[in-house]
Protein backbone atom coordinates (compact mmCIF):
# COMPACT_ATOMS: atom_id res chain seq x y z
CA UNK A 1 0.00 0.00 0.00
CA UNK A 2 1.27 3.73 -0.82
CA UNK A 3 2.51 5.63 1.97
CA UNK A 4 0.33 8.56 2.86
CA UNK A 5 2.07 11.95 2.52
CA UNK A 6 3.11 14.83 4.43
CA UNK A 7 4.15 18.23 3.10
CA UNK A 8 6.16 21.59 5.10
CA UNK A 9 8.31 24.23 4.68
CA UNK A 10 9.90 26.51 6.84
CA UNK A 11 10.84 30.01 5.19
CA UNK A 12 14.62 31.22 5.26
CA UNK A 13 13.88 34.52 6.83
CA UNK A 14 15.92 34.42 9.35
CA UNK A 15 17.38 32.25 11.75
CA UNK A 16 15.27 29.62 13.06
CA UNK A 17 13.89 29.67 16.99
CA UNK A 18 13.10 27.25 19.20
CA UNK A 19 9.41 28.26 18.43
CA UNK A 20 10.53 26.64 15.22
CA UNK A 21 11.87 23.52 16.31
CA UNK A 22 8.84 23.07 18.51
CA UNK A 23 6.00 24.19 16.55
CA UNK A 24 7.23 22.43 13.47
CA UNK A 25 10.89 21.17 12.82
CA UNK A 26 10.69 18.67 15.81
CA UNK A 27 8.17 16.88 14.33
CA UNK A 28 9.09 16.37 11.17
CA UNK A 29 11.48 13.62 11.49
CA UNK A 30 9.37 11.39 13.71
CA UNK A 31 7.10 11.15 10.84
CA UNK A 32 9.45 10.02 8.27
CA UNK A 33 8.79 5.91 8.89
CA UNK A 34 5.24 6.33 8.45
CA UNK A 35 4.65 9.16 5.56
CA UNK A 36 6.35 10.04 2.28
CA UNK A 37 7.68 12.98 3.79
CA UNK A 38 8.72 16.42 1.77
CA UNK A 39 9.95 19.22 3.61
CA UNK A 40 11.41 22.15 1.55
CA UNK A 41 12.67 25.24 2.22
CA UNK A 42 10.15 27.76 1.08
CA UNK A 43 12.90 30.74 -0.53
CA UNK A 44 9.57 32.07 -2.89
CA UNK A 45 7.62 32.36 0.19
CA UNK A 46 10.82 34.41 2.11
CA UNK A 47 11.15 37.53 -0.68
CA UNK A 48 7.74 38.48 0.33
CA UNK A 49 9.75 40.69 3.01
CA UNK A 50 12.83 42.52 1.65
CA UNK A 51 16.12 40.14 1.83
CA UNK A 52 20.09 40.65 1.03
CA UNK A 53 20.53 37.90 -1.68
CA UNK A 54 23.56 36.66 -0.20
CA UNK A 55 22.07 36.19 3.36
CA UNK A 56 19.02 34.21 1.94
CA UNK A 57 21.63 31.95 -0.26
CA UNK A 58 23.17 31.39 3.08
CA UNK A 59 20.18 31.15 5.18
CA UNK A 60 18.30 28.99 2.82
CA UNK A 61 21.31 26.31 3.26
CA UNK A 62 21.00 27.16 6.84
CA UNK A 63 18.01 25.89 6.94
CA UNK A 64 18.47 22.65 4.72
CA UNK A 65 21.44 21.95 7.28
CA UNK A 66 19.13 22.11 10.60
CA UNK A 67 16.58 20.19 8.61
CA UNK A 68 19.54 17.26 8.62
CA UNK A 69 20.68 17.88 11.91
CA UNK A 70 17.21 18.04 13.53
CA UNK A 71 16.86 14.40 12.38
CA UNK A 72 15.58 13.94 9.04
CA UNK A 73 16.93 11.59 6.83
CA UNK A 74 17.81 12.54 2.80
CA UNK A 75 17.63 8.94 2.20
CA UNK A 76 13.93 8.87 3.69
CA UNK A 77 12.75 12.06 3.34
CA UNK A 78 12.74 14.42 -0.13
CA UNK A 79 14.28 17.86 1.03
CA UNK A 80 14.50 20.68 -1.48
CA UNK A 81 14.36 24.19 -2.10
CA UNK A 82 10.76 25.70 -3.77
CA UNK A 83 13.00 27.92 -6.05
CA UNK A 84 14.01 24.81 -7.99
CA UNK A 85 10.52 23.32 -8.81
CA UNK A 86 8.71 25.90 -11.09
CA UNK A 87 5.47 23.76 -10.26
CA UNK A 88 5.29 26.05 -7.39
CA UNK A 89 4.91 29.61 -9.18
CA UNK A 90 2.74 27.81 -12.29
CA UNK A 91 -0.15 26.04 -9.82
CA UNK A 92 -0.21 29.35 -7.51
CA UNK A 93 -1.46 31.33 -10.74
CA UNK A 94 -4.31 29.22 -11.18
CA UNK A 95 -5.59 28.72 -8.28
CA UNK A 96 -5.26 32.61 -7.77
CA UNK A 97 -7.77 32.57 -10.31
CA UNK A 98 -10.23 30.78 -8.29
CA UNK A 99 -8.98 32.48 -4.59
CA UNK A 100 -11.72 35.27 -3.56
CA UNK A 101 -9.90 38.70 -2.43
CA UNK A 102 -12.36 38.23 0.34
CA UNK A 103 -10.69 35.31 1.40
CA UNK A 104 -7.49 36.57 1.38
CA UNK A 105 -8.22 39.97 2.56
CA UNK A 106 -8.54 37.90 6.10
CA UNK A 107 -5.90 36.42 6.43
CA UNK A 108 -4.24 37.77 9.90
CA UNK A 109 -1.01 37.19 9.43
CA UNK A 110 -1.40 39.39 6.26
CA UNK A 111 -3.26 42.26 8.48
CA UNK A 112 -0.32 42.16 11.31
CA UNK A 113 2.45 42.50 8.97
CA UNK A 114 1.12 45.39 6.53
CA UNK A 115 0.34 46.76 9.80
CA UNK A 116 4.41 46.43 10.69
CA UNK A 117 6.08 47.58 7.36
CA UNK A 118 3.78 50.12 5.86
CA UNK A 119 6.85 50.50 3.02
CA UNK A 120 6.49 47.42 1.92
CA UNK A 121 2.93 46.53 0.99
CA UNK A 122 3.75 44.27 -1.85
CA UNK A 123 1.20 41.65 -3.90
CA UNK A 124 3.93 38.45 -2.65
CA UNK A 125 2.48 39.71 0.74
CA UNK A 126 -0.89 39.56 -0.38
CA UNK A 127 -1.00 36.52 -2.40
CA UNK A 128 1.45 34.42 -0.10
CA UNK A 129 -1.30 32.18 0.81
CA UNK A 130 -1.82 30.63 -2.30
CA UNK A 131 1.35 29.94 -2.89
CA UNK A 132 1.28 27.89 0.27
CA UNK A 133 -2.01 26.15 -1.03
CA UNK A 134 0.16 25.27 -4.07
CA UNK A 135 3.37 23.51 -2.12
CA UNK A 136 0.74 21.48 0.12
CA UNK A 137 -1.47 20.28 -2.96
CA UNK A 138 1.11 20.07 -5.79
CA UNK A 139 2.28 16.78 -3.67
CA UNK A 140 -1.59 15.34 -2.90
CA UNK A 141 -0.01 15.62 0.80
CA UNK A 142 -2.51 14.37 3.36
CA UNK A 143 -1.00 15.81 6.68
CA UNK A 144 0.58 19.28 7.36
CA UNK A 145 2.92 19.49 10.33
CA UNK A 146 2.88 22.99 11.37
CA UNK A 147 2.25 25.88 14.37
CA UNK A 148 -1.07 27.12 15.98
CA UNK A 149 -0.49 30.51 13.33
CA UNK A 150 -1.12 28.47 10.12
CA UNK A 151 -4.59 27.46 11.12
CA UNK A 152 -5.74 30.18 8.84
CA UNK A 153 -3.52 29.04 5.62
CA UNK A 154 -4.35 26.07 6.35
CA UNK A 155 -7.85 26.25 5.93
CA UNK A 156 -7.30 27.90 2.65
CA UNK A 157 -5.35 25.04 0.99
CA UNK A 158 -8.41 23.14 1.69
CA UNK A 159 -10.91 25.13 0.59
CA UNK A 160 -8.99 25.66 -2.80
CA UNK A 161 -9.10 22.46 -3.05
CA UNK A 162 -12.68 22.03 -2.75
CA UNK A 163 -13.25 24.29 -4.37
CA UNK A 164 -11.02 23.20 -7.94
CA UNK A 165 -12.24 19.38 -6.98
CA UNK A 166 -15.98 20.62 -7.45
CA UNK A 167 -15.21 22.79 -10.33
CA UNK A 168 -13.55 20.40 -12.58
CA UNK A 169 -13.87 16.94 -10.96
CA UNK A 170 -11.58 15.42 -8.21
CA UNK A 171 -8.17 16.31 -8.62
CA UNK A 172 -6.12 17.50 -5.28
CA UNK A 173 -6.39 15.69 -2.11
CA UNK A 174 -7.87 17.87 1.26
CA UNK A 175 -4.87 18.10 3.42
CA UNK A 176 -5.49 18.05 7.10
CA UNK A 177 -2.90 19.96 9.53
CA UNK A 178 -1.43 18.30 12.32
CA UNK A 179 -0.66 20.03 15.19
CA UNK A 180 1.03 19.90 18.41
CA UNK A 181 -1.65 20.05 21.34
CA UNK A 182 1.24 21.19 23.39
CA UNK A 183 4.05 24.42 21.57
CA UNK A 184 1.69 24.87 19.06
CA UNK A 185 2.44 28.35 19.85
CA UNK A 186 5.95 29.34 21.59
CA UNK A 187 5.50 32.86 23.30
CA UNK A 188 8.19 35.98 22.85
CA UNK A 189 10.37 35.64 26.21
CA UNK A 190 10.01 39.49 26.50
CA UNK A 191 6.52 39.36 26.13
CA UNK A 192 4.77 35.98 26.49
CA UNK A 193 0.92 37.63 25.00
CA UNK A 194 2.91 37.49 21.68
CA UNK A 195 4.70 34.87 18.95
CA UNK A 196 7.57 33.86 19.62
CA UNK A 197 9.17 35.18 16.28
CA UNK A 198 12.25 35.14 14.38
CA UNK A 199 12.15 38.76 13.02
CA UNK A 200 11.46 40.34 16.55
CA UNK A 201 13.99 43.57 17.19
CA UNK A 202 14.50 42.75 20.40
CA UNK A 203 16.74 39.61 20.25
CA UNK A 204 16.08 38.96 23.73
CA UNK A 205 12.50 37.85 23.01
CA UNK A 206 13.87 34.53 21.28
CA UNK A 207 16.04 31.22 21.34
CA UNK A 208 17.41 30.36 18.45
CA UNK A 209 18.55 26.70 17.43
CA UNK A 210 22.09 28.14 17.26
CA UNK A 211 22.67 30.03 20.15
CA UNK A 212 25.37 29.33 21.91
CA UNK A 213 25.12 27.79 25.62
CA UNK A 214 25.70 31.40 27.17
CA UNK A 215 23.23 33.37 25.60
CA UNK A 216 20.31 30.82 26.18
CA UNK A 217 21.32 30.91 29.70
CA UNK A 218 21.66 34.57 29.77
CA UNK A 219 18.06 35.06 27.92
CA UNK A 220 16.54 32.76 30.04
CA UNK A 221 17.36 34.25 33.10
CA UNK A 222 15.99 37.38 31.36
CA UNK A 223 12.54 35.65 30.48
CA UNK A 224 9.60 37.85 31.68
CA UNK A 225 7.62 35.79 34.21
CA UNK A 226 5.48 37.34 37.12
CA UNK A 227 5.36 38.53 40.90
CA UNK A 228 3.10 35.72 42.13
CA UNK A 229 6.51 33.82 43.01
CA UNK A 230 4.70 30.02 42.22
CA UNK A 231 5.99 27.87 39.83
CA UNK A 232 2.40 27.03 38.19
CA UNK A 233 0.75 26.21 34.81
CA UNK A 234 -2.15 28.52 34.15
CA UNK A 235 -3.22 31.33 32.03
CA UNK A 236 -2.51 34.18 34.74
CA UNK A 237 1.24 33.35 34.58
CA UNK A 238 1.30 33.51 30.83
CA UNK A 239 5.22 33.90 30.68
CA UNK A 240 6.03 30.99 33.15
CA UNK A 241 2.78 28.96 31.28
CA UNK A 242 5.40 29.20 28.41
CA UNK A 243 8.44 28.25 29.69
CA UNK A 244 6.61 25.00 31.41
CA UNK A 245 6.02 24.56 27.66
CA UNK A 246 9.29 24.44 26.53
CA UNK A 247 10.53 23.18 29.98
CA UNK A 248 8.47 20.09 28.75
CA UNK A 249 9.24 19.62 24.86
CA UNK A 250 13.06 19.29 25.98
CA UNK A 251 12.62 16.95 28.56
CA UNK A 252 10.09 14.94 27.97
CA UNK A 253 8.71 15.10 30.92
CA UNK A 254 5.05 16.65 31.89
CA UNK A 255 3.92 19.65 32.76
CA UNK A 256 2.37 18.65 36.17
CA UNK A 257 5.49 17.23 37.29
CA UNK A 258 7.34 19.70 36.25
CA UNK A 259 5.58 21.81 38.62
CA UNK A 260 5.41 19.16 41.25
CA UNK A 261 9.14 19.30 41.54
CA UNK A 262 9.02 22.98 41.89
CA UNK A 263 6.36 23.62 44.59
CA UNK A 264 8.36 26.05 47.37
CA UNK A 265 11.02 26.49 45.03
CA UNK A 266 11.59 29.90 43.20
CA UNK A 267 11.68 31.03 39.57
CA UNK A 268 15.38 31.35 40.00
CA UNK A 269 16.09 27.52 40.20
CA UNK A 270 13.77 26.49 37.96
CA UNK A 271 14.98 28.81 35.62
CA UNK A 272 18.52 27.79 36.03
CA UNK A 273 17.61 24.45 35.27
CA UNK A 274 15.58 25.18 32.09
CA UNK A 275 18.44 27.06 30.75
CA UNK A 276 20.52 23.54 31.62
CA UNK A 277 17.48 21.44 30.00
CA UNK A 278 17.51 23.71 26.31
CA UNK A 279 21.02 23.65 26.20
CA UNK A 280 21.40 20.13 26.65
CA UNK A 281 18.50 19.24 23.98
CA UNK A 282 20.00 21.84 21.20
CA UNK A 283 23.80 20.53 21.49
CA UNK A 284 23.31 17.67 19.68
CA UNK A 285 21.73 20.09 16.96
CA UNK A 286 23.88 22.29 17.01
CA UNK A 287 26.97 20.05 16.36
CA UNK A 288 25.41 18.50 13.52
CA UNK A 289 25.05 21.61 11.89
CA UNK A 290 28.40 22.84 11.82
CA UNK A 291 29.69 19.56 10.67
CA UNK A 292 27.03 19.70 7.59
CA UNK A 293 28.08 23.30 7.20
CA UNK A 294 31.54 22.41 6.25
CA UNK A 295 30.40 19.73 3.56
CA UNK A 296 28.64 21.76 0.93
CA UNK A 297 29.25 19.23 -1.83
CA UNK A 298 26.80 16.97 0.46
CA UNK A 299 24.12 19.90 0.71
CA UNK A 300 23.89 20.15 -2.77
CA UNK A 301 23.41 16.25 -3.60
CA UNK A 302 20.53 16.32 -1.13
CA UNK A 303 19.07 19.27 -2.90
CA UNK A 304 19.51 18.18 -6.12
CA UNK A 305 18.10 14.64 -5.83
CA UNK A 306 15.15 16.56 -3.49
CA UNK A 307 14.26 18.69 -6.88
CA UNK A 308 14.23 16.00 -8.75
CA UNK A 309 12.15 13.50 -6.76
CA UNK A 310 9.89 17.03 -6.29
CA UNK A 311 9.88 18.06 -10.19
CA UNK A 312 8.83 14.55 -10.78
CA UNK A 313 5.69 14.22 -8.44
CA UNK A 314 4.35 17.73 -8.50
CA UNK A 315 4.80 17.60 -12.91
CA UNK A 316 2.31 15.05 -12.30
CA UNK A 317 -0.37 17.13 -10.63
CA UNK A 318 0.28 20.33 -12.73
CA UNK A 319 -0.36 18.40 -15.76
CA UNK A 320 -3.50 17.34 -14.77
CA UNK A 321 -4.78 20.87 -13.74
CA UNK A 322 -3.37 22.63 -16.77
CA UNK A 323 -5.95 19.91 -18.53
CA UNK A 324 -8.73 20.09 -16.88
CA UNK A 325 -8.52 24.26 -16.59
CA UNK A 326 -8.66 23.65 -20.71
CA UNK A 327 -4.77 24.31 -21.46
CA UNK A 328 -3.67 22.36 -25.07
CA UNK A 329 -0.91 20.04 -23.88
CA UNK A 330 2.31 20.85 -24.66
CA UNK A 331 3.25 18.73 -28.27
P1 LIG B 1 8.29 34.98 11.36
O1 LIG B 1 8.38 34.62 12.82
O2 LIG B 1 9.49 35.66 10.83
O3 LIG B 1 7.00 35.64 10.99
P2 LIG B 1 7.80 32.25 11.10
O4 LIG B 1 8.90 31.70 11.93
O5 LIG B 1 6.43 32.31 11.67
O6 LIG B 1 8.26 33.65 10.56
P3 LIG B 1 8.25 30.12 9.23
O7 LIG B 1 9.71 30.11 9.31
O8 LIG B 1 7.78 29.83 7.87
O9 LIG B 1 7.63 31.48 9.71
O10 LIG B 1 7.63 29.07 10.23
C1 LIG B 1 7.95 27.73 10.13
C2 LIG B 1 7.12 26.91 11.04
O11 LIG B 1 7.34 27.28 12.40
C3 LIG B 1 5.60 27.07 10.82
O12 LIG B 1 5.01 25.79 10.87
C4 LIG B 1 5.15 27.90 11.98
O13 LIG B 1 3.81 27.62 12.34
C5 LIG B 1 6.10 27.45 13.07
N1 LIG B 1 6.27 28.49 14.10
C6 LIG B 1 6.76 29.73 13.91
N2 LIG B 1 6.80 30.41 15.07
C7 LIG B 1 6.28 29.56 16.02
C8 LIG B 1 6.07 29.69 17.44
N3 LIG B 1 6.35 30.79 18.09
N4 LIG B 1 5.53 28.63 18.09
C9 LIG B 1 5.24 27.48 17.43
N5 LIG B 1 5.44 27.31 16.10
C10 LIG B 1 5.95 28.33 15.40
N1 LIG C 1 3.58 29.94 5.62
C1 LIG C 1 4.39 29.07 6.40
C2 LIG C 1 5.54 28.49 5.64
C3 LIG C 1 5.04 27.62 4.55
C4 LIG C 1 4.45 26.32 4.70
C5 LIG C 1 4.14 25.89 3.37
C6 LIG C 1 4.15 25.52 5.79
C7 LIG C 1 5.08 27.88 3.23
N2 LIG C 1 4.55 26.86 2.51
C8 LIG C 1 3.52 24.67 3.15
C9 LIG C 1 3.53 24.28 5.54
C10 LIG C 1 3.22 23.88 4.24
C11 LIG C 1 4.89 29.82 7.62
O1 LIG C 1 5.19 29.21 8.56
N3 LIG C 1 5.02 31.09 7.62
Amino acid sequence: MEKKKVFSGIQPSGALTIGNYIGALKNFASLQDEYDCFYCIVDLHAITVPQIPKDLRKRSLDVLALYIASGINPEKSTLFIQSHVPAHSELSWVLSTITYMGQLNRMTQYKEKTKKSEENLNAGLFTYPILMASDILLYQADFVPVGDDQKQHLELARDLADRFNNRYSETFKVPEGLINKFGARIMSLQNPETKMSKSDDDENAYILLLDDSDTIRRKIKRAVTDSEGVVAYRDEQPGLKNLLNIYSVFSNEDVESIVRKYDGIGYGMFKEDLAEVVVEGLKPIREKYYQLTSSKDYLEDVYKKGAEKASYFSGKTLRKVYKKVGFIQRA
